[in-house]
């Protein structure tokens, strides 16, 4: 079983990982560390396709379920991360019911979808049966990242073929307050999160969000989200980097 519906079929939620580095040796090293999922972001990190696929395969053998958060909902895209391994999928800047009915479709194989055949490494892992079991292999995430998307949550909610929706909470702020800031305790935006949240349990899917430091992910844990992602990879490199080298100069 995919191991994010593991987790919420015991009642916990999946920690991922967040990567921005664009490398098998680093992602290998994040699967490493235990988390459940490693995402790689295509969207915010100059990762492509060949890398993103490299990486995939270091997520699995690092022993972490590989999620990719696409550059865009677009179905080539998405169909062909998926045939070369990708188990989860988290589509940015979803705003209405056709944009998700839209991500949907690019995921599922009909009836439910129009995922085009070619499952070059699925096959492999899952079998000659794949196809038929295609669905229950990965996750979908549909972001919630915008005034508009919040606005047309309900319907959002209501397009069948998503697990769930996972919250931007940096362009979410942007959007709702002009300030872009990740973990924010602007009530407008505290607010937001929450709706997304209750809207999403109320509707039986599932409810996952970014969070830029740890104690911000232990506090969403808490309120009941299903994922949460730590502190991307450069932003750990960075602090540990910068911390080493004022040590070192302390001397
Ligand atoms: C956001 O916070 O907007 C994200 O997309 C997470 O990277
Ligand atoms: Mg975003």
């Amino acid at each position: 079983m995919n191991v994010l519906r593991q987790k919420w079929s015991e009642g916990r939620a999946g920690i991922g990982g967040w990567m921005q580095i664009s490398d098998p040796l680093t992602a290998e090293v994040m699967a490493h560390a235990g988390y459940d999922a490693v995402v790689i972001d295509m969207q915010h990190s100059g990762t492509t396709f060949d890398t993103a696929v490299s990486m995939i395969r270091a997520i699995e053998l690092g022993g972490a379920l590989p999620v990719v958060r696409t550059r865009a909902n677009r179905a080539d895209e998405i169909g062909h991360l998926l045939d070369f391994g990708a188990l989860g999928i988290i589509a940015p800047m979803i705003e209405t019911a056709d944009q998700a009915e839209a991500l949907a479709r690019a995921v599922h194989y009909p009836p439910h979808g129009d995922r085009s055949f070619g499952p070059r490494r699925p096959a492999l892992r899952f079998g000659a049966d794949y196809p038929a079991k295609a669905s229950e292999t990965f996750v979908t995430f549909a972001m919630i990242e915008t005034g508009k998307g919040l606005e047309n949550l309900d319907e959002i909610l209501a397009v069948p073929g998503l697990d769930g929706v996972f919250i931007g909470p940096a362009d979410l702020s942007q959007s709702l307050t002009g300030v872009p800031r990740p973990d924010s305790d602007d009530p407008v935006v505290v607010a937001a999160v929450r709706t997304i949240r209750e809207k999403a349990h109320a509707a039986g899917r599932r409810a996952g969000i970014f969070c830029g430091g740890v104690e911000f992910a232990r506090a969403k844990q808490a309120e009941g989200f299903d994922f949460v992602t730590l502190t991307p990879d450069l932003t750990m490199l960075a602090a540990a980097a910068k911390a080493a080298v004022t040590r070192a100069r302390e001397v």
